[in-house]
Protein backbone atom coordinates (compact mmCIF):
# COMPACT_ATOMS: atom_id res chain seq x y z
CA UNK A 1 0.00 0.00 0.00
CA UNK A 2 1.32 3.36 -0.80
CA UNK A 3 1.91 5.79 1.17
CA UNK A 4 -0.74 8.41 0.21
CA UNK A 5 -1.64 12.26 0.93
CA UNK A 6 -4.70 10.41 3.45
CA UNK A 7 -1.31 8.72 4.92
CA UNK A 8 0.20 11.46 5.68
CA UNK A 9 -2.99 13.55 6.88
CA UNK A 10 -3.16 10.59 9.40
CA UNK A 11 0.33 11.28 10.45
CA UNK A 12 -0.08 14.59 10.83
CA UNK A 13 -3.19 14.36 13.13
CA UNK A 14 -2.20 11.81 15.19
CA UNK A 15 1.57 13.80 15.81
CA UNK A 16 -0.74 16.63 16.69
CA UNK A 17 -2.56 14.15 19.19
CA UNK A 18 0.94 13.64 20.60
CA UNK A 19 1.27 9.73 19.12
CA UNK A 20 4.57 8.84 19.17
CA UNK A 21 6.30 7.66 16.16
CA UNK A 22 7.22 3.96 17.10
CA UNK A 23 3.12 3.74 17.90
CA UNK A 24 2.62 4.96 14.27
CA UNK A 25 4.91 3.17 12.91
CA UNK A 26 3.04 -0.02 14.26
CA UNK A 27 -0.53 1.07 13.39
CA UNK A 28 0.89 1.68 9.53
CA UNK A 29 2.86 -1.21 9.22
CA UNK A 30 0.15 -3.11 10.43
CA UNK A 31 -2.16 -1.63 7.82
CA UNK A 32 0.38 -2.98 5.02
CA UNK A 33 2.80 0.19 4.53
CA UNK A 34 6.39 -0.49 4.33
CA UNK A 35 8.63 0.24 7.53
CA UNK A 36 11.20 2.74 5.23
CA UNK A 37 8.03 4.32 3.35
CA UNK A 38 6.25 4.89 6.53
CA UNK A 39 9.55 5.98 8.59
CA UNK A 40 9.83 8.41 5.47
CA UNK A 41 6.45 10.02 6.26
CA UNK A 42 6.75 10.57 9.64
CA UNK A 43 10.14 12.43 9.15
CA UNK A 44 8.69 14.02 6.12
CA UNK A 45 5.27 15.44 7.85
CA UNK A 46 7.69 16.29 11.23
CA UNK A 47 10.07 18.58 9.23
CA UNK A 48 7.00 20.46 7.72
CA UNK A 49 6.70 24.01 8.18
CA UNK A 50 2.95 23.64 8.01
CA UNK A 51 3.47 21.06 10.81
CA UNK A 52 5.14 23.91 12.88
CA UNK A 53 2.38 25.99 12.63
CA UNK A 54 -0.18 23.41 13.36
CA UNK A 55 1.59 22.40 16.68
CA UNK A 56 1.33 26.21 17.60
CA UNK A 57 -2.12 26.03 17.71
CA UNK A 58 -2.62 22.34 18.76
CA UNK A 59 -0.54 23.65 21.63
CA UNK A 60 -3.15 26.16 22.47
CA UNK A 61 -6.04 23.59 22.04
CA UNK A 62 -4.42 21.43 24.12
CA UNK A 63 -4.41 23.92 27.05
CA UNK A 64 -7.82 25.47 26.64
CA UNK A 65 -8.50 21.30 27.03
CA UNK A 66 -6.58 21.35 30.37
CA UNK A 67 -8.90 24.02 31.36
CA UNK A 68 -12.15 22.31 30.62
CA UNK A 69 -11.08 19.04 32.03
CA UNK A 70 -9.88 21.32 35.43
CA UNK A 71 -13.48 22.83 34.85
CA UNK A 72 -15.49 19.61 34.80
CA UNK A 73 -13.26 17.99 37.78
CA UNK A 74 -14.14 20.98 40.12
CA UNK A 75 -18.22 20.89 39.18
CA UNK A 76 -18.46 17.13 39.65
CA UNK A 77 -16.80 18.35 43.29
CA UNK A 78 -19.91 19.69 44.18
CA UNK A 79 -22.61 18.44 46.36
CA UNK A 80 -24.71 16.08 44.16
CA UNK A 81 -23.08 17.19 41.11
CA UNK A 82 -24.02 13.70 39.71
CA UNK A 83 -27.06 13.86 39.57
CA UNK A 84 -30.15 15.85 38.47
CA UNK A 85 -32.11 17.66 40.89
CA UNK A 86 -36.09 17.72 41.46
CA UNK A 87 -37.78 20.51 42.78
CA UNK A 88 -41.28 21.06 42.24
CA UNK A 89 -40.92 24.27 41.28
CA UNK A 90 -37.90 27.22 41.24
CA UNK A 91 -37.82 31.17 42.13
CA UNK A 92 -36.09 32.88 38.94
CA UNK A 93 -33.54 34.44 40.91
CA UNK A 94 -32.65 30.84 42.65
CA UNK A 95 -32.68 29.04 38.97
CA UNK A 96 -30.33 32.35 37.61
CA UNK A 97 -27.66 31.26 40.19
CA UNK A 98 -28.08 27.85 40.78
CA UNK A 99 -28.72 26.41 37.57
CA UNK A 100 -28.70 28.65 34.49
CA UNK A 101 -25.13 30.48 35.85
CA UNK A 102 -23.69 27.24 37.54
CA UNK A 103 -24.97 25.22 34.24
CA UNK A 104 -26.68 22.73 36.38
CA UNK A 105 -29.24 20.96 34.97
CA UNK A 106 -32.61 20.44 36.41
CA UNK A 107 -36.28 19.02 36.58
CA UNK A 108 -38.97 20.73 37.43
CA UNK A 109 -42.01 18.30 38.76
CA UNK A 110 -44.25 21.42 38.98
CA UNK A 111 -44.27 23.57 35.80
CA UNK A 112 -46.37 21.60 33.85
CA UNK A 113 -48.75 20.08 36.09
CA UNK A 114 -51.59 22.36 35.27
CA UNK A 115 -51.55 22.02 31.56
CA UNK A 116 -54.57 20.75 29.68
CA UNK A 117 -51.91 19.62 26.87
CA UNK A 118 -51.56 16.50 29.44
CA UNK A 119 -54.95 15.61 28.38
CA UNK A 120 -55.33 16.57 25.32
CA UNK A 121 -52.14 15.59 23.64
CA UNK A 122 -52.87 11.86 24.10
CA UNK A 123 -52.28 10.41 20.68
CA UNK A 124 -55.93 9.35 20.25
CA UNK A 125 -57.22 12.67 21.21
CA UNK A 126 -54.54 14.92 18.77
CA UNK A 127 -55.48 12.12 16.02
CA UNK A 128 -59.50 12.93 16.54
CA UNK A 129 -58.58 16.81 16.84
CA UNK A 130 -56.21 17.16 13.91
CA UNK A 131 -56.07 13.86 12.13
CA UNK A 132 -55.92 15.45 9.00
CA UNK A 133 -53.57 18.01 9.28
CA UNK A 134 -50.51 17.24 6.46
CA UNK A 135 -47.54 17.36 8.85
CA UNK A 136 -43.70 17.03 8.09
CA UNK A 137 -41.65 13.61 9.71
CA UNK A 138 -38.56 12.08 9.69
CA UNK A 139 -39.32 8.66 7.93
CA UNK A 140 -36.95 5.65 7.11
CA UNK A 141 -34.74 6.29 9.70
CA UNK A 142 -33.95 2.46 10.32
CA UNK A 143 -32.33 2.75 6.90
CA UNK A 144 -30.08 5.27 7.71
CA UNK A 145 -27.63 5.07 10.35
CA UNK A 146 -26.70 8.62 9.82
CA UNK A 147 -30.53 9.38 10.61
CA UNK A 148 -29.76 12.40 12.56
CA UNK A 149 -27.00 14.19 10.00
CA UNK A 150 -29.30 13.32 7.37
CA UNK A 151 -32.48 14.76 8.77
CA UNK A 152 -33.13 16.72 5.41
CA UNK A 153 -33.26 13.84 3.30
CA UNK A 154 -35.90 11.92 5.66
CA UNK A 155 -38.67 14.47 5.71
CA UNK A 156 -41.74 13.21 4.57
CA UNK A 157 -45.41 14.40 4.63
CA UNK A 158 -48.43 12.86 6.00
CA UNK A 159 -51.38 13.04 8.07
CA UNK A 160 -51.26 13.73 11.61
CA UNK A 161 -53.36 10.74 12.09
CA UNK A 162 -51.32 8.46 9.96
CA UNK A 163 -48.49 9.19 12.25
CA UNK A 164 -50.41 8.36 15.19
CA UNK A 165 -51.90 5.60 13.89
CA UNK A 166 -47.54 4.48 12.88
CA UNK A 167 -46.84 4.94 16.26
CA UNK A 168 -49.19 3.65 18.42
CA UNK A 169 -48.68 0.51 15.69
CA UNK A 170 -44.98 0.53 17.05
CA UNK A 171 -43.29 2.60 14.18
CA UNK A 172 -39.78 2.43 17.00
CA UNK A 173 -37.16 4.58 15.49
CA UNK A 174 -38.51 4.73 11.75
CA UNK A 175 -40.67 7.60 12.69
CA UNK A 176 -40.20 10.54 14.75
CA UNK A 177 -41.76 14.12 14.26
CA UNK A 178 -39.52 16.75 15.87
CA UNK A 179 -38.06 19.97 16.41
CA UNK A 180 -36.79 20.15 13.01
CA UNK A 181 -40.05 19.58 11.49
CA UNK A 182 -41.65 22.57 12.75
CA UNK A 183 -45.07 21.18 13.48
CA UNK A 184 -46.22 24.19 15.54
CA UNK A 185 -45.89 26.34 12.45
CA UNK A 186 -48.64 24.90 11.02
CA UNK A 187 -51.43 27.39 11.03
CA UNK A 188 -53.50 24.45 11.33
CA UNK A 189 -51.77 23.36 14.63
CA UNK A 190 -51.07 26.68 16.35
CA UNK A 191 -54.38 25.85 18.50
CA UNK A 192 -52.17 23.10 20.10
CA UNK A 193 -50.17 26.28 22.09
CA UNK A 194 -53.39 27.36 24.22
CA UNK A 195 -53.02 23.78 25.87
CA UNK A 196 -49.70 25.00 27.08
CA UNK A 197 -51.07 25.86 30.79
CA UNK A 198 -49.46 28.96 33.24
CA UNK A 199 -45.66 29.41 32.32
CA UNK A 200 -42.88 30.88 35.32
CA UNK A 201 -42.61 34.03 35.22
CA UNK A 202 -39.33 33.63 33.82
CA UNK A 203 -40.49 32.01 31.10
CA UNK A 204 -41.70 34.74 27.85
CA UNK A 205 -44.96 33.56 27.15
CA UNK A 206 -45.01 35.97 23.95
CA UNK A 207 -42.32 34.70 22.15
CA UNK A 208 -43.87 31.23 23.10
CA UNK A 209 -45.16 30.81 19.21
CA UNK A 210 -41.68 31.18 17.75
CA UNK A 211 -40.14 28.88 20.29
CA UNK A 212 -42.10 26.23 20.71
CA UNK A 213 -40.99 22.93 19.26
CA UNK A 214 -43.20 19.75 19.20
CA UNK A 215 -41.82 15.69 19.32
CA UNK A 216 -44.10 12.63 18.79
CA UNK A 217 -43.20 9.48 18.35
CA UNK A 218 -43.18 5.66 19.35
CA UNK A 219 -41.22 3.76 22.44
CA UNK A 220 -37.63 3.51 20.93
CA UNK A 221 -37.34 6.70 18.91
CA UNK A 222 -33.55 7.96 19.53
CA UNK A 223 -32.21 11.43 19.13
CA UNK A 224 -28.11 10.66 18.97
CA UNK A 225 -25.52 13.32 21.25
CA UNK A 226 -25.63 16.68 20.38
CA UNK A 227 -25.43 19.97 22.33
CA UNK A 228 -28.70 22.76 21.27
CA UNK A 229 -27.23 26.25 20.95
CA UNK A 230 -29.73 27.80 23.19
CA UNK A 231 -30.92 26.83 26.72
CA UNK A 232 -34.17 25.27 26.83
CA UNK A 233 -36.98 23.64 28.80
CA UNK A 234 -38.36 20.33 27.51
CA UNK A 235 -41.95 19.02 28.90
CA UNK A 236 -42.46 15.55 29.10
CA UNK A 237 -46.44 15.63 27.53
CA UNK A 238 -47.31 12.18 27.08
CA UNK A 239 -45.02 8.99 28.11
CA UNK A 240 -41.72 8.66 29.50
CA UNK A 241 -38.32 9.63 27.81
CA UNK A 242 -34.42 8.61 28.79
CA UNK A 243 -32.25 11.71 28.81
CA UNK A 244 -28.45 11.35 29.04
CA UNK A 245 -26.73 14.42 29.49
CA UNK A 246 -22.78 15.30 29.34
CA UNK A 247 -21.50 18.78 30.36
CA UNK A 248 -19.84 21.39 27.56
CA UNK A 249 -16.63 20.96 29.72
CA UNK A 250 -17.08 17.43 28.23
CA UNK A 251 -16.75 18.56 24.82
CA UNK A 252 -12.83 17.77 24.10
CA UNK A 253 -13.60 13.83 25.65
CA UNK A 254 -16.65 13.48 22.99
CA UNK A 255 -14.95 13.61 19.28
CA UNK A 256 -16.97 16.66 18.38
CA UNK A 257 -15.92 17.02 14.91
CA UNK A 258 -19.02 18.09 13.06
CA UNK A 259 -21.17 21.13 14.32
CA UNK A 260 -23.32 20.23 17.22
CA UNK A 261 -23.06 16.05 17.12
CA UNK A 262 -20.81 13.30 18.44
CA UNK A 263 -20.46 10.16 17.72
CA UNK A 264 -20.36 8.60 20.88
CA UNK A 265 -23.44 6.74 22.43
CA UNK A 266 -23.56 7.36 25.80
CA UNK A 267 -25.80 4.70 26.62
CA UNK A 268 -22.58 2.01 25.49
CA UNK A 269 -19.58 3.95 24.96
CA UNK A 270 -17.23 2.01 22.44
CA UNK A 271 -13.73 2.03 24.29
CA UNK A 272 -12.23 0.91 21.14
CA UNK A 273 -13.51 3.53 19.30
CA UNK A 274 -13.76 6.77 21.37
CA UNK A 275 -11.39 5.96 24.59
CA UNK A 276 -11.44 9.24 25.96
CA UNK A 277 -15.37 9.06 26.20
CA UNK A 278 -15.34 6.31 28.51
CA UNK A 279 -13.67 9.16 31.02
CA UNK A 280 -16.93 11.08 30.74
CA UNK A 281 -19.32 11.90 33.81
CA UNK A 282 -22.77 10.99 32.50
CA UNK A 283 -25.79 12.12 33.92
CA UNK A 284 -28.90 9.47 33.35
CA UNK A 285 -32.74 10.74 33.53
CA UNK A 286 -36.46 9.57 33.16
CA UNK A 287 -38.89 12.26 32.43
CA UNK A 288 -41.97 11.55 33.53
CA UNK A 289 -45.63 13.03 32.14
CA UNK A 290 -46.15 16.19 33.27
CA UNK A 291 -42.27 16.80 34.12
CA UNK A 292 -39.70 19.00 32.61
CA UNK A 293 -36.28 19.52 32.26
CA UNK A 294 -34.33 22.48 32.46
CA UNK A 295 -31.03 22.19 29.90
CA UNK A 296 -28.69 24.95 30.46
CA UNK A 297 -26.48 25.90 27.88
CA UNK A 298 -24.16 23.35 25.79
CA UNK A 299 -24.89 20.69 27.53
CA UNK A 300 -24.64 17.36 25.56
CA UNK A 301 -27.85 15.35 25.39
CA UNK A 302 -28.90 12.08 23.69
CA UNK A 303 -33.09 10.76 24.82
CA UNK A 304 -34.85 7.40 24.25
CA UNK A 305 -38.54 7.40 24.16
CA UNK A 306 -39.31 4.46 26.47
CA UNK A 307 -43.14 4.97 25.64
CA UNK A 308 -44.96 6.25 22.77
CA UNK A 309 -44.04 10.26 23.63
CA UNK A 310 -45.20 13.67 23.24
CA UNK A 311 -43.16 16.61 24.19
CA UNK A 312 -42.36 20.33 23.76
CA UNK A 313 -39.70 22.05 23.75
CA UNK A 314 -39.12 25.86 24.05
CA UNK A 315 -36.45 28.48 23.97
CA UNK A 316 -37.92 30.99 25.29
CA UNK A 317 -36.39 31.81 28.71
CA UNK A 318 -35.60 34.95 30.27
CA UNK A 319 -32.13 34.92 30.53
CA UNK A 320 -30.03 35.53 27.50
CA UNK A 321 -27.40 32.95 26.14
CA UNK A 322 -26.53 31.57 23.08
CA UNK A 323 -23.63 28.57 22.44
CA UNK A 324 -21.52 30.69 19.74
CA UNK A 325 -19.10 28.79 18.22
CA UNK A 326 -17.98 31.31 15.12
CA UNK A 327 -16.06 30.13 12.48
CA UNK A 328 -12.10 31.01 13.47
CA UNK A 329 -10.74 33.88 11.95
CA UNK A 330 -7.47 34.03 9.27
CA UNK A 331 -4.12 34.96 11.67
CA UNK A 332 -2.51 37.91 9.77
CA UNK A 333 0.01 37.38 7.30
CA UNK A 334 3.80 37.92 8.39
O1 LIG B 1 -36.66 14.34 22.71
C1 LIG B 1 -35.79 14.13 21.88
O2 LIG B 1 -35.79 13.12 21.15
C2 LIG B 1 -34.68 15.12 21.73
C3 LIG B 1 -34.93 16.40 22.46
C4 LIG B 1 -33.89 17.41 22.19
O3 LIG B 1 -32.81 17.14 21.69
C5 LIG B 1 -34.15 18.81 22.54
O4 LIG B 1 -35.24 19.15 23.02
O5 LIG B 1 -33.22 19.62 22.33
Amino acid sequence: MPVDDGWREWVAENRLRGCTRESMMAAMTGAGLVADEASAAISEVDASPLMRAAARLAGRLRKAEAVLRHQQTLATLAPGAREIERREAIARDDLLRDHVAASRPLVLTGLARDWPALERWAPQRLAAAYGDVVVEVQSGRDGDPQYELNKLALRREMPLGDLVARVLAGSGNDLYLTANNQALKRPALAPLLADVGPLPDWVDRAQLPGAALLWIGGAGTRTPLHHDTLMLLHTQVVGRKRWRLASPFETPRLYNDRGVFSPVDLAAIDGARFPRALEVTVLDVVLHPGETLFLPLGWWHQVESLDVSVSLSYTNLAFAGAFDYPAPEAVPMP
